[in-house]
Formats: structure tokens, sequence, C-alpha cells
């Protein structure tokens, strides 16, 4: 089985916030779990470093834009590989060889006859990068996302025509399970219910000169959405390696909802113009909030993803922004919700149940007990397990990540209740040492098909666990989280620190800074 999985590229006019690193956390997990399954997986991501955005954002730093986008796309590499982010490969839309793709598929369009010479009247987002709509416009005539007037453009430029296609697309999108959650798709169909504009694909180089030129006319510079979506192609190395079109038809883009029309209307129409397949999956989730503002560059209400992980550790954000948001909606980031998480779940639930049956093998055992006859209390338990992980693989097939996780800590809690009501320090002061060893290694056993089943979200931790457990990371995949006689009665067992503190309130000082931009 394969996979291809893909975040927005992020512009470079700003560092890279909490809202990119969700996208990218989340397609890092995924990229972790499909390869716990066995599937071979290819996780694309990158900055875009085009377009009027980056050009003016230069010039207001007194910066080449060469030097602005070097600067930021390399915090953006930095960030990702702080995170241990699984990237296959990061993408840059300056590079030679996404240029030359992206001048061939204009070529191949033009001699198409898919463009025309028009003059051009419109509103525009610089923030957006795209003309907006009268409907896009809020009560006071302003982006709805950027909270600013669009600026008026008059000029002549090179038109695609989306409208021919709108029927096309509009019967696909109805007959493709295409856009997840189906609540995006109903957007994108109600969208394709009214004639679509025709999409302006080029800027003349005298007002914009940073783009990737049009090959047919040197006078004009691409639009940066239409460079941009083709970062998808070139990062799998189209046209020339054999093998894009195998990963292509497993592609799945994971976005914000922010830039539904591009991914959902503009880039199937270009792939359907250029004659290439559709990709497979879009899958969109809502936004952070502060204050029910969304979280932006552009606000300056952002968090700082390393600030926080540096605090509070990059497991524990990484647990965090998967179950706290609801895939698909918007969440609201506040520190008293982080904290309450982390200590209700990581700290309390699982952080404890690790420790404390540790600290039993560690004290009574020193090796990890054997097993003796199951009673049923000890086999229900193990059933409760089972049952929760697979209902955690499927919302993960599902991409229904908080679900799965609040569906695992179900198991997790039942584990702390197991291990209550078997009370083994009572059955040790009983002399009932092998009954307290059964218990203890059936607890060992479901902890290790946690921290298995968790690693794809907390991969450090789960790295911990195992190894305390004599696994190496290396020989584990998925099929292990059903096997519960899985550990060596060999392995010596050290309780080690708690591996997930509790936050004390008053230590919490947070981190919403003013501003990301550079
Ligand atoms: O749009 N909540 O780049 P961008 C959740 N270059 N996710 C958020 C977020 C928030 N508050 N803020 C940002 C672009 N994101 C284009 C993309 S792709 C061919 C070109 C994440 O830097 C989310 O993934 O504005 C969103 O779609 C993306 O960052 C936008 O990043």
């Amino acid at each position: 089985m394969k996979i291809y999985l893909t975040t927005p590229i992020y512009y470079v006019n700003a560092y890279p916030h909490l809202g990119h690193a969700y996208t990218t956390i989340v397609v890092d997990v995924l990229a972790r779990f499909f390869k716990l399954k066995g599937w071979q997986v290819f996780f694309l991501t990158g900055t875009d470093e085009h377009g009027d955005k980056i050009q003016k954002t230069a010039k207001e730093k007194n910066k080449t834009p060469e030097e602005l986008v070097d600067e930021i796309s390399l915090a953006f590499k930095k960030t990702w590989d702080y995170f241990k982010i699984s990237y296959n490969y990061f993408i840059r839309t300056t590079s030679s060889s996404h240029k030359k793709v992206v001048q061939t598929l204009l070529q191949k369009l033009y001699e198409k006859g898919e463009f025309y010479l028009d003059e051009y009247e419109g509103y525009y987002c610089i923030g957006c990068e795209r003309f907006l709509t009268s409907k896009e416009l809020d009560e006071k005539g302003q982006c709805q996302d950027h909270k600013v007037a669009p600026i008026y453009v008059k000029e002549k430029n090179y038109f695609f025509n989306l409208e021919k296609y709108r029927n096309w697309l509009k019967y696909y999108l109805l007959h493709h399970e295409v856009i997840y959650p189906e609540f995006y798709r109903e957007e994108v169909l109600n969208l394709l219910e009214e004639e679509l504009p025709p999409l302006c694909i080029s800027r003349p180089k005298s007002r914009l000169s940073w783009g990737i030129e049009l090959p047919f006319d040197r006078d004009y510079v691409t639009y940066v959405w239409f460079d941009a979506l083709i970062n998808y192609l070139t990062g799998i190395g189209y046209p020339e390696n054999p093998k894009w079109k195998d990963w292509w038809i497993e592609a799945h883009h994971f976005i914000a909802k922010d830039i539904l029309k591009p991914h959902a209307v503009y880039w199937p129409i270009m792939l359907k113009a250029m004659e290439l397949p559709m990709y497979k999956k879009l899958l969109v989730h809502g936004y952070w909030l502060v204050n029910k503002l969304k979280m932006s560059k552009s606000l300056g209400n952002i968090v700082e993803p390393i600030e926080i992980s540096e605090k509070y550790g990059k497991d524990q954000l990484r647990y965090f922004l998967l179950r706290e948001m609801a895939f698909g909606y918007d969440a609201e980031f506040n520190f008293s919700n982080f904290v309450q998480r982390i200590n209700a779940d990581l700290a309390n639930d699982y952080g404890n149940l690790i420790y404390r049956s540790f600290n039993l093998v560690e004290k009574y055992f020193k090796t990890i007990p054997e097993a003796s006859s199951l009673s049923p209390l000890d086999e229900e338990f193990l059933e409760t397990v089972k049952k929760a992980l697979k209902d955690y693989e499927k919302y993960f097939l599902n991409f229904q990540f908080h679900r799965a996780l609040e569906r695992l800590w179900q198991a997790i809690r039942s584990a702390n209740v197991y291990i209550d009501r078997k009370a083994p320090w009572e059955l040790i002061k009983k002399g009932a040492k092998e009954k307290a060893g059964t218990v203890l290694k059936i607890l060992l056993e479901g902890i290790k098909s946690f921290a298995i089943a968790l690693y794809p979200v907390t991969p450090e931790t789960s790295q911990i666990i195992l190894k305390t457990l004599g696994i190496n990371l290396n020989s584990v995949t998925w099929d292990m989280v059903w096997n519960f006689s899985l550990l060596s009665s060999s392995t010596t067992i050290s309780k080690g620190k708690p591996l997930f503190p509790r936050i004390e309130m008053e230590k919490l000082s947070h981190s919403i800074t003013k501003s990301s931009t550079t």
C-alpha cells in the first residue's frame, strides 16, 4: 500500500506559528501511523516563495526577496527538524526544478489554447493572494480572514477559463468522496452552483517581478497560486521520475479551510486541463483561534510552537493539538485548556499508569513477570483494550484523531481501574505473588500496546516506554498492538522518571506573542 501526504507550502513572509505546526504535525502523525502499518509513505512539505506578499514584505524589511525567502524558508525547515517531522522532501518554489515544471505546464496549457489575454479589474487581497468576489467580503468591505480592504487592480493579464470545467468538477465531486469532512464538499458544491469567473494566471512584471516568468510572454510572471499548487507534482519528481504517477494517484492534501477554494476548485480544474489525474483526497481542517479570532501572522495573535514545546514538551504539544481539535472544526487555543489536557490525560491517566506499573515491577519482580492462568477480570480487561485499539485504528483511518484518542483513553482509564481493583500490592502482601505477577504482566502488555498505538502522536515518549519494555522501535509494527504475550521475561524494568510531569498552574507563563513577522 502507498500513500502520498502533503501539507500546504507555507508563505515565507513570516515565521511558522502554531497553525502551520498543526497541519504539519497532523501529517507527520499520519505518516508515522501508515509506516507502522507497513505502508510506503511519501510526505511532502515546503515553502511558497513568490508573489506580491513576499515582494511587499521584503521591501518593508529592506531585504531583497531572495534574502527574505532564504531566511524564512530555513526557519520553517529548522522548525520541522526541531519537531523531527518525518518529511521526505522539502520543496521550495524558487528552486530551478520547480520553475522548470511550472513553465513546462504553462506552455502546454498555452499551446492547448487554455489562456487568453484580457483587461481585468477587481479587488485583490494580498493576504489571500487572490481576487475576492463581493460575497467574500465582510460588511465593512474587508477580507474576512485578513480584516483588510482588498486593493483595486486594473490591468491586462492572461486568463484561464474555469467556467469551461465547472460542470465536470461538479459531477466529479458529487460522485467521488474527495473532500473531507463532508460539509466542505457541500461548501464547494454550493460555490459551483454559480458561474466561475476566469482565473487571472499572470501578473505584469512592471508591477510584480518576483515570480516565475511566463514562458510564452516574458513581460509577465505566473500568478502565485498557479505556481504553488504545482509543487505537489514537482515534489514527487514529475515528469521525469517514472514513479510520480504511482504516488500521485494516492495524493492526500491536508489544508485549513482558508485555502479550500484554490485546492478544491482551481487545482482540480488545472489538473483536468493539463490532462493529469485528479488527486485522491482533500482533507480540510478548521482554524486555531485565540479569543475567537483566527491565529494568524497578520492579526499578530500567534503562539510560537517551539517556545511552547521547550516549556512543556513536544509530545505534550502534539497530543494536545490532535486531541483538542475535532478535525474540520475550529478550536480555541488557550493555556488553561492546554494545561488541563496535559495534566488530566497525560500526567494523571497515562503517566501514572506507566509509572506505578513500572514501579511495582521494579520493586517486587525486577524483570517482567510471567502470566499464569487468566481470571475473567483479566480477560475482560484485555478485551476492553482490544476493542479500544480497533476503534482507534478505525478513527485514525477516517482522520478523526480526537475521537481516536478519546477512545484510547477509555482503555487507559480502564487500565487504571483494573490495577486498583486487582491491587497487586495487596496480593503480594497476602503472599499471592504469582497472581500479582499476572496482573502486572497484563498491564505491561497493555502499556506496550498503548505506546505503539500512540507512537505516531507521542513518538519520543513511546520510544522511551518501549525501550524500557525491551522493544526496539525499529522492529515495531502495528500488528504488535494485538499481541499480549510479546514481552520477554528476561527484560529488567526500571521505573525511570515520570514521563509527563504535571504542569503547575502558578508556574504558567503564556507565550502568545505580539507578532511573528520578521
Ligand atoms: O496559504 N489554524 O500559505 P500560508 C489552523 N502558501 N491552521 C492554520 C492557521 C490557523 N490559525 N494558520 C495557518 C498559504 N494555518 C499558501 C498555500 S499550498 C499549494 C499554498 C495553516 O502560509 C493551514 O494549513 O498562509 C493553512 O491552510 C496554512 O497554514 C496556510 O499557510
